[in-house]
């Protein structure tokens, strides 16, 4: 977690009008490609790895999202921060029913954001995916087990979803978009449950700017 001297750059700035440009990564099996054509058609697909990257725009309410799906094995990963440009958001999706990936989860996610110094004023939307699995972790666990709260992005969230079931998915993608709109004021972290579980939303400040931190 080393601290650097200089302010990171801002990230890309949104502009009203113009298509919102979300980049979606996680590893290997998480889920990514599966949530992505739940979002553009609804419904369950069978997916294969991807090899590289999958372009998807999709209408959201008055909006338009063009989802960058970026392949999650170990061999993609490192190329991760090369898609950085022109982003307005991250979502990182977690295989919250693998608990044996999470501590890899975290460090990937650290040595992207230690890379994409374009968006450490970006939004992050951390999906824990495959909420329909028996034991599967909570938005909560997952939120403690990728130590969200040194992550060097400005605001996050964890939304607990399921991709099979489509449960959860609209109310992280409408976050993100809310706060790629209209950024908080301040850094904050967050979480909100599985629609139908208790305790729907809390709010965590950050401790300080954490631009620096990773
Ligand atoms: N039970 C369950 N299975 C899921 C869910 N989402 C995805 N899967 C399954 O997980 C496997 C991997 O899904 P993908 O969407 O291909 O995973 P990915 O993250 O795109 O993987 P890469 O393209 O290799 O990076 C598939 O068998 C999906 O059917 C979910 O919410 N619940
Ligand atoms: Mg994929």
């Amino acid at each position: 977690m080393g601290a650097c001297c200089s302010a990171p750059p801002v990230s890309e700035a949104y502009r009203p009008g113009q298509p919102i440009r979300i980049l979606i990564l996680g590893l290997d099996n998480a889920g990514a490609t599966t949530l992505l054509y739940r979002l553009k058609m609804n419904k369950m697909i069978v997916t294969v790895p991807t090899l590289g990257a999958v372009e998807e725009t999709i209408g959201w309410g008055g909006d338009e999202i063009t989802f960058h799906d970026l392949g999650g094995t170990d061999k993609l990963r490192p190329l991760w921060p090369m898609y950085q440009e022109g982003m307005h958001g991250v979502i990182y999706v977690v295989d919250a029913a693998d608990r044996a990936s999470v501590s890899t989860s975290r460090q990937e996610l650290r040595r992207f954001f230690r890379a994409a110094t374009e968006l450490h004023n970006a939004p992050l939307l951390v999906l824990a995916n495959k909420q329909d699995v028996e034991g599967a972790l909570s938005p909560e666990q997952v939120r403690r087990e990728l130590a969200l709260d040194d992550l060097s992005c400005r605001t996050a969230q964890v939304a607990a979803c399921s991709a099979v079931t489509g449960r959860g998915l609209r109310e992280g993608i409408d976050w993100i978009v809310r706060e790629i709109k209209n950024p908080s004021p301040s850094p904050r972290r967050s979480f909100t449950n599985f629609p139908g579980r208790a305790s729907i939303t809390r709010l965590v400040r950050a401790a300080g700017p954490s631009s620096n931190r990773v």
